[in-house]
């Protein structure tokens, strides 16, 4: 039983375990009788008109895009298409975020997607990562990865879109990512998580024995994948020290097996330890090959220079790097324990003068599946345990005591977590800058907390005041497939702009056009240019009107609409929609979209703005004649 649980005598588990007994009170008894949720101090209120402390950045997970929520009201403010196809805004359809999403493709993808649409329209994130200076989030990018399509983005947090899409190759299957902490970004760490041949082009097939899974670090200033290393096992998730030196993945997959048998055979798994320095030398010297897209891929495995491997407990899953800047959490899953490595020791590992394992220096037992940990400034760590739908709060020189001997408990509290939480996170914990106040529970079930949406039911992310001694669930908040990671940054450090600006990079390749069709530039662009079957009809957007009330184009035509908002006033946004065309995109205030399709059917098409920006918004529309061919 945890504390709380004590205090009225009857445990969540006692009280959902009995179906019986739930079906008799009725689950809004349950729920009003859970006893966190009657003692919270809501201190999270953020009245109407009051602004958030935090910008929350969540992973979409398998949505294939990220979130921008509210913390600590937890109010989702805005999505990010990143590798989805976005209906509101375009995103995957629009000129600029085609070329976002094709222009590092691999050549073998340009040729496979080349018959499918162009580019792949799902992605599977899950880590979201801002940029760092000396250990501190800087405002810049957040980054994140596809497991489902091996690719890379990055975020511009002045405008809150991707700017860059990279294939990584080589690698397979990309999950656990962090940006190098120190002393700049510099580089993003990127885990290929599952082993396949290199090269994959069908020459090995069912051989495991000759698969390798592949590290990678990029270049987030440039996003070129500068070095990779092929390591021994596989590589799930991965984080930095603050000294610039190491990064560490964690592996679940020592055995190289291809089933979960196999995966899960050994008694112990690792950490691998990648010595960033003698990389850079290694790939200075030449020591290594290269495969697909022209990066130098080393070799990593076992008894190279560039890796230690540290052994811990059967699959391990999270590893995360706590702001005092030594220690390092390497949570259990299927172990209770995590444990604690100093990377003070790395040196001493790497220079072999103690045993790789030396490195650990505690590793409390904490409850069933540890999954990752979150830090306060105050000396504690907070581990979710997936299996006991607990998060645990434990004293991490306690902890560091007890493994020397000492006849101490670490564990200072269990809070129950509705259910099955993964992540966890704190403000500003991911940094130097961690400041104690709210953790966060991605929880992957959600059960009963909510009024029943039919079989899939939305996810859980938990509020939880870490401020005072005890941890104290203040709010639920459902979120839709799937969560997987967030961070949680103050609102100081993140400074979006209200509207572009024409001369964002962003809109280069427009500018360009449209002074190649003769105009003076793109907020004064309007007018139709006709080159062949190709037609440009640029024309500029103020509420409520289009420059343009209609265009006339041949059946047949290759249309390209460009369309600039020229209204300077803060949150007006317009947007284009083409009727039966299935053509939609978002036109930011003081910025440009445009749009490429085929006028393949003849007659009277109208296109209308789809943002709500004046009272006669609906008027906001304008015809395209398309004559039979
Ligand atoms: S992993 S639930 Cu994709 Cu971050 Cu741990
Ligand atoms: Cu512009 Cu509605």
């Amino acid at each position: 039983m945890t504390e709380e649980s004590k205090k009225t005598g009857f445990s969540r588990r006692s009280v959902l375990g009995g179906s019986a007994l739930a079906a008799g009170i009725g689950m809004v008894g349950v729920g009003s009788m859970l006893p966190q949720a009657a003692h919270a101090k809501a201190n999270n209120e953020v009245h109407p008109g009051d602004l958030d402390e935090y910008y929350g950045f969540w992973s979409g997970g398998q949505s294939g895009e990220v979130r921008i929520l509210g913390v600590p009201s937890m109010r989702e403010l805005m999505r990010i298409p990143v590798f989805n196809r976005c209906s509101a805004t375009g995103w995957g359809q629009t000129n600029e975020s085609r070329k976002i999403l094709t222009e590092n493709m691999l050549p073998q993808e340009t040729a496979f997607w080349a018959d499918k649409g162009g580019i792949p329209t799902n992605g599977d994130t899950h880590h979201p990562h801002m940029s760092f200076t000396d250990g501190a989030y800087d405002g810049r990018y957040v980054f994140i990865n596809d497991k489902a399509n091996t690719r890379v983005a990055r975020i511009r947090c002045d405008i809150m879109k991707v700017d860059k899409i990279i294939s990584i190759p080589n690698a397979a299957d990309i999950h656990g990512l962090r940006p190098q902490k120190y002393p700049r970004t510099g580089y993003i760490f990127a885990n290929g998580e599952h082993r396949v041949p290199l090269p994959n082009d069908g020459s090995v097939l069912d051989d495991p024995s000759k698969y390798h899974a592949v590290f990678s670090a990029i270049d987030g200033d440039d996003m070129e994948v500068k070095w990779q290393v092929i390591v021994d096992g596989n590589l799930d998730n991965t984080d930095a020290d603050y000294q610039g030196k190491y990064a560490f993945s964690t592996c679940y997959n020592s055995e190289e097996g291809v089933t979960l048998a196999e995966m899960t055979s050994s008694e112990q798994d690792w950490v691998v330890v990648f010595d960033i320095k003698a990389i850079e030398a290694g790939v200075k010297a030449g020591d290594f090959k290269v495969y697909d897209g022209g990066v130098p891929v080393l070799d990593g495995r076992k008894g190279s220079k560039y890796t230690r491997y540290i052994p811990v407990s059967n699959s391990p899953h999270g590893i995360n790097t706590c702001p005092d800047g030594k220690h390092v959490m390497i949570n259990g899953k299927l172990s209770p324990t995590v444990s604690v490595m100093d990377v003070r020791k790395l040196p001493d590992v790497f220079s072999d003068k103690i045993k790789p394992r030396d490195a650990i220096v505690a590793e409390p037992k904490l409850g069933l599946g540890p999954l990752h940990t979150a830090f306060d400034n105050r000396g504690n760590a907070y581990t979710t345990l997936f299996l006991d739908s607990q998060v645990c709060k434990w004293d991490i020189e306690k902890a560091i005591q007890q493994y020397g001997g000492k006849d101490v408990d670490p564990i200072i509290q269990k809070l129950d977590v509705h259910y099955q939480p993964g992540h966890n996170h704190t403000t500003m914990g991911e940094t130097k800058d961690a400041d104690g106040k709210w953790l966060i529970s991605l929880n992957k079930f959600s059960k009963d907390r909510y009024i029943n949406v039919g079989p899939l039911k939305p996810e859980n992310d938990q509020l939880i005041d870490i401020s005072g001694d005890k941890m104290k669930l203040v709010h639920d908040g459902p979120t839709f497939a799937e969560p997987h990671d967030c961070i949680m940054v103050h609102r100081s450090l993140v400074n979006p702009k209200n509207s572009y600006g024409y001369d964002d990079p962003y809109f280069a390749d427009l500018a360009e056009q449209c002074k190649k069709d003769g105009f003076e530039s793109l907020d004064e662009a309007d007018g139709i240019v006709r080159d062949g079957n190709k037609v440009r009809v640029y024309m500029y957007s103020q509420a409520p009107s289009f420059s343009l009330e209609k265009f006339t184009v041949k059946q047949g035509d290759e249309v390209t609409i460009i369309i600039t908002n020229i209204d300077d006033i803060d949150d007006l946004t317009h947007g284009f929609t083409l009727s039966n065309y299935g053509v939609a995109m978002e036109v930011p205030p003081q910025g440009s979209a445009s749009v490429t399709f085929k006028a393949d059917a003849p007659g009277v098409h109208w296109f209308y703005c789809q943002w709500f920006c004046h009272a006669l918004h609906m008027e906001m529309r304008g015809r395209m004649l398309v004559e039979p061919a």
